[in-house]
């Protein structure tokens, strides 16, 4: 047995004892999520098998028609959170409001929010989808009266970030703030075992991802910034990559470097992508794995929220691409 086989669960505790006073809280937290992405993950492959796809038929808060898998991953995850004493807020891609959780804890620190599936409208055509998750402590001084305080916190403050993507294998990063580490699941033991340690973004990449039928109504900077990639004037040729996806867009950009955008468009002027549950738990693993992540102006773990469901350009990549973005619109 190879000794180096590390599960995510063994992981987050040698992880949690970083945190003074760990009381293991902190790891049977992160335990939920893993378990609820076994259990999303179980589905996501099996969707095409047990007609579990087609919409409900509702609407959710984003006013798109929810597909079943979308209900399945939030019930999952909420379930899955909400047993955990920890934990005293949720709140969710799917969800209107935050979700106070019943069992109302004086021990309750951590505030969860989450997409439970990102990219659902790929799974349709059985392209990777994936699920985002955020951690943050109570304020002081903070009850369960205002839960939206619990949430509404730059995303410098986040203690964890990650995210599962479903893909040709299922693989979670996370961090807590001392690097990236990826687990792929095994599924003949239903583990995660550590693959991928400490992951670096290499300084400079050779794709970038962005959805170019939108290139007229992108503030000019990125157009110029796409043609210097074409034509190789940073240094080489660039290929085009774009799922849509961001988990999977982004989970790329990590491994091979380059960089992942979504910027301002007609139909979002203000970005596309959740700040809260989307671009922090993405600008979290990449400044931890050496990259950078703004919203076009400013950082986006500096950026404070201010509803729950705001929506934030996202551009987010190696250090050379991002350094030359930054150049390009001093220039301009
Ligand atoms: P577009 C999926 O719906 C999502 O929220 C992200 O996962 C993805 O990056 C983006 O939207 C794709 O948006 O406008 O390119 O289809």
């Amino acid at each position: 047995m190879n000794s180096s086989i590390l599960t995510i669960q063994q992981h987050i505790l040698q992880e949690q004892q970083r945190f003074p006073g760990a009381t293991g809280e902190f790891s049977f937290m992160l335990s939920g999520i893993t378990l609820a992405a076994k259990r999303i993950q179980s589905k996501v492959r099996m969707a095409g098998l047990v007609e579990i796809l087609g919409s409900v038929g509702e609407q959710n808060i984003q006013g798109e028609v929810q597909q079943k898998l979308d209900v399945y991953a939030n019930e999952v995850l909420t379930h899955s959170l909400s047993s955990r004493e920890a934990v005293g807020v949720l709140a969710s891609e799917e969800n209107e409001h935050p979700i106070v959780v019943p069992h109302l804890s004086p021990n309750a620190k951590y505030a969860v929010i989450f997409d439970p599936l990102d990219g659902s409208s790929n799974i349709d055509v059985n392209v990777s989808v994936g699920t985002t998750f955020s951690i943050l402590r109570k304020p002081d001084g903070v009850n369960f009266e205002s839960p939206e305080r619990w949430l509404l916190q730059p995303g410098r403050k986040q203690i964890a970030a990650g995210y599962v993507v479903y893909g040709s294998s299922t693989i979670m990063v996370y961090t807590v703030g001392n690097g990236v580490h990826g687990f792929t699941l095994d599924p003949s033991i239903g583990a995660f075992l550590l693959s991928h340690p400490n992951i670096r973004m290499p300084k400079q990449g050779t794709y970038y991802s962005v959805n170019e039928a939108y290139r007229d109504a992108f503030p000019p900077e990125y157009n110029t910034f796409i043609e210097r990639m074409r034509r190789g004037e940073i240094g080489k040729p660039y290929a085009s990559r774009y799922i849509g996806s961001m988990v999977a867009d982004f989970h790329r950009t990590l491994l091979k470097g380059g960089v992942f955008m979504y910027p301002p468009t007609a139909t979002h002027p203000k970005g596309k992508l959740r700040l809260l549950y989307e671009a922090n738990p993405i600008a979290m693993i990449a400044e931890q794995a050496g990259g950078l992540a703004t919203d076009g102006q400013r950082r986006i773990l500096d950026v404070q929220p201010e509803s729950i469901h705001q929506r934030t350009p996202l551009i987010v990549g190696s250090e050379t691409e991002m350094k030359e973005l930054e150049k390009i619109q001093k220039d301009m």
